[in-house]
């Protein structure tokens, strides 16, 4: 039996992981993991399904015409190159773009190295998901933290009143919130007197386990927020407690949200303007309470405005940096992604502007929809090239059908990916990952936003076949290729020191030290260094107690660090010292969320939501996770079917301005009126893929309705919730 962390999610469940004669047999909780107890979900379970997974990719695949060819990877690196060169020779590098997909933030390899990699690449046009998920909350963080990856995590193991707004950890099970089984600490709150109020237009599983459900109108969150802030202003309600003498900026709070008042913006929330002004109150009276946001509050219209004044509320009422409150995690290593970018000197926003719509960048992102027309217009700066890392834009991305048509348009697509799927059919060479259980495996990232400190380190449970590369050593290949370096006699080991010894550096800790007291390579070597430079490690003897890779891998269940523990003052030094709570540069949309309340309603708009036996688009292969009923439905209230002349189980047509989609309708009153709901993730139609599961459950694409044009402009953020859209029989 292995111990290992389950790599899926920001939950981190502990697994234990049965082998027989070289197969998984058995994949349960482990009981005595420090952190999650014993707890898991479906998804867990399937680590060795995905392990032994026949459609898993495990040799390079070229493409030649319409078929593939397994190729040696000495012959994949040779195609990767020539590929490259010709782009380079032909277009020069602003013709290349890369797509960094979220398993970068789960997975070990891939999330230390892929900064090394766009460094070494010096390809400046970076995609990602980032602007279809956190990116508002990255603004936010920056401007009042001094951080973009500084998050705060609503403290959950000792909170009193928990205000959740779109987020639905019943299906996610978290996000940037770390935790293990949220809706056991929802039964704990309520548990111990306290109270847990959900704000979405569904009622979701966590809304059914709350106290209460505040059905929203999308897109709307920022409108409420001010309100619960006027209230707490004209009530007298404010209370910075110890933030008080660090805190700047709060009478233009005040001033800024005066003429939000409850009347003013309950027709536009669709929230009577009692329930909005006893939000406020609640929150301002409970002994401690955290006002937390996701998806729903970042994927929308005023995303940034939302997330903002999520903070702002938290501030107000002393919450923030408070047991109980909203708080900063203390991560067992600094997290290589977390590193400010050396650029960020220069400012945060329209460093570049994308060269069809001129767009300005936002922390170095585009709107996700700017890759399929800078891929497909014509003219100086045309991307030409692609090479994605562990993501699926061509279901997961804006405008998807424009997006897809535009992958097949390529002169040349390098996918880094364990799957031939919707998006890497299109590449010309695939280069697959070791499965989780082929790896080592130590979070970073998301050890951001965990609800108490901990540690655990995983061992590979199956060994890996011979010459075949972990994930970093191919992304330091790549980005030499795109460097224009030769490929031939590459010193990746020297690359692997150079990048080590910087990190040290940075850390504080004397590079010549770190790697004589940390020796090898690849991940396993920076978990030492990361544990050993981090805020619990022994910084190589100088704290004789602290921890090192060794201690930890002794540790087989994990070992618990602690609570959270405020912070916020050591943060802030990085800013002068001075929390900043109204941004100009945030404060100036106001105006534009003022115009919001005079404007109409949409008529139906659309969601998204997730399942709890789904992870974005790739875990439809799985067959214990997708069988049952079809879960790609259209959920649908009585009074809008009923409108729309749509009845339970026949098909719809869902239509915006990006496209068109037929889809079984789920007629339901969870649904809050004027609202539906889609799944993401579906569509696992399109000819050419290896999934032979996931086609015969193949259902729609969300993203074919995600129009390109609407995004929130101060964080270049998709508007994925509150699309509209209008819904027809077929
Ligand atoms: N099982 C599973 N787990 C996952 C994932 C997965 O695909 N499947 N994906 C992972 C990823 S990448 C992420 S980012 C996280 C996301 O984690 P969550 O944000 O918790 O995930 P969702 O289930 O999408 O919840 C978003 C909620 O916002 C609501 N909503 C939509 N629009 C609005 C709005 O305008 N206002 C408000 N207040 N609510 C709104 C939706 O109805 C939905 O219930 O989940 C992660 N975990
Ligand atoms: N409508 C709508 N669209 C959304 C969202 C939504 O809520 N609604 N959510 C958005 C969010 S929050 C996110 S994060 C994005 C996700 O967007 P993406 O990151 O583009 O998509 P994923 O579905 O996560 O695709 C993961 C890819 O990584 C591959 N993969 C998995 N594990 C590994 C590995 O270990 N190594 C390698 N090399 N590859 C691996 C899989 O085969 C798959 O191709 O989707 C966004 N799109
Ligand atoms: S909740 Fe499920 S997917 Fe997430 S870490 Fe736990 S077992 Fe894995
Ligand atoms: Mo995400």
């Amino acid at each position: 039996m292995h111990r290992r962390t389950c790599p899926l999610c920001e939950a981190m469940c502990g697994l234990e992981v049965h082998v027989d004669d070289g197969q998984v047999v058995l994949i349960r909780g482990d009981r005595d993991d420090v952190w999650s107890k014993g707890y898991l979900c479906p998804k867990g379970t399937t680590i060795g399904a995905l392990h032994h997974d026949p459609d898993r990719l495990r040799e390079p695949l070229v493409r030649e015409g319409d078929t593939w060819r397994e190729v040696t990877w000495h012959e994949a690196f040779a195609r990767c190159e020539e590929l490259i060169a010709g782009v380079l020779e032909r277009h020069g590098r602003d013709a290349i773009a890369v797509y960094l997909g979220n398993p970068l933030a789960h997975n070990a390899s891939l999330g230390r190295y892929t900064g090394l990699f766009i460094g070494l690449s010096q390809v400046a046009n970076i995609y990602s998901p980032g602007p279809m998920d956190q990116w508002p909350r990255n603004v936010v963080s920056l401007l009042l933290y001094g951080n973009m990856w500084r998050i705060p995590t609503p403290d959950l193991h000792r909170t009193q009143h928990w205000l959740l707004l779109g987020g639905n950890p019943q299906a996610s099970q978290g996000s940037l919130l770390a935790c293990a089984d949220v809706l056991g600490q929802i039964d704990a709150i309520r548990a111990r007197g306290g109270k847990v109020v959900v704000v979405d237009p569904r009622r979701t599983g966590t809304a059914d386990r709350a106290d209460e459900w505040v059905p929203i109108r999308p897109g709307t969150d920022a409108a409420l927020l001010a309100a619960m802030v006027q209230t707490l202003f004209a009530e007298d309600l404010t209370d910075l407690g110890a933030l008080a003498d660090v805190v700047d900026g709060v009478d233009e709070v005040r001033t800024l949200t005066a003429a939000f008042t409850p009347e003013r913006v309950a027709a536009t929330c669709g929230i009577p303007a009692d329930t909005i002004r006893r939000m406020a109150r609640e929150v301002a009276a409970a002994p401690s309470a955290a006002v937390y946001g996701r998806i729903g509050t970042c994927t929308q219209e005023f995303g940034t405005l939302a997330s903002w004044l999520l903070d702002v509320v938290n501030v107000l009422t002393g919450n923030l940096d408070r047991p109980g409150g909203m708080m900063f995690a203390t991560p067992l290593v600094e997290s290589v992604t977390a590193i400010p970018p050396p650029d960020l000197e220069q400012g945060f926003v329209d460093r570049s502007r994308s060269r069809v719509r001129g767009i300005p960048e936002v922390l170095g992102q585009y709107p996700l929809s700017c890759l399929a027309e800078e891929m497909d217009t014509p003219g100086e700066g045309q991307l030409r090239a692609l090479v994605t890392v562990a993501g699926n834009p061509a279901l997961s991305g804006p405008e998807a059908a424009r997006l897809d048509a535009a992958l097949g348009g390529l002169e040349a697509m390098i996918s880094v990916d364990n799957y031939l799927n919707e998006t890497t059919r299109h590449a010309h060479v695939v280069l697959p990952g070791l499965s989780a259980l082929e790896q080592p495996h130590l979070d970073d990232l998301i050890l951001l936003w965990t609800v108490r400190s901990w540690a655990r380190y995983s061992a590979p449970v199956f060994p890996r076949d011979d010459g075949r590369p972990e994930e970093w050593e191919i992304l330091v290949r790549l980005g030499a290729m795109l460097a224009g370096l030769p490929s031939e006699g590459l010193d990746v080991q020297g690359i692997d020191d150079g990048y080590v010894a910087a990190l040290a550096e940075l850390w504080g800790v004397d590079p010549a030290v770190a790697s004589s007291g940390s020796p090898g390579k690849g991940p396993e070597r920076l978990f030492d260094v990361q544990i050993r430079c981090g805020p619990f490690g022994d910084r190589y003897g100088e704290r004789p107690d602290g921890l090192t890779l060794e201690k930890l891998r002794a540790a087989t269940d994990g070992l618990d660090l602690g609570p959270m523990q405020p912070q916020l003052r050591e943060l802030l030094a990085v800013v002068g010292g001075r929390l900043a709570l109204a941004p100009p540069y945030i404060a100036a949309d106001l105006a534009r969320l003022e115009a919001r309340l005079d404007r109409d309603g949409d008529g139906l708009v659309l969601v998204s939501r997730r399942h709890l036996r789904s992870n974005n688009s790739w875990l439809h292969n799985m067959a214990v996770l997708v069988k049952g009923r079809d879960r790609c439905t259209l959920l649908i209230h009585p009074d809008d079917a009923a409108a729309a002349g749509v009845v339970d189980g026949a098909a719809a047509r869902v239509s915006s301005t990006a496209g068109s989609i037929v889809v079984p309708v789920e007629v339901s009153d969870e649904m809050a009126p004027g609202v539906v709901c889609l799944p993401h993730g579906w569509g696992h139609d399109k000819e050419g893929t290896r999934l032979a599961v996931a086609r015969e459950h193949a259902g729609v694409n969300y993203n074919e309705l995600t129009p390109g044009d609407l995004y929130d402009p101060l964080s270049n953020t998709a508007v994925v919730n509150g699309i509209p859209v209008e819904v027809a029989p077929v």
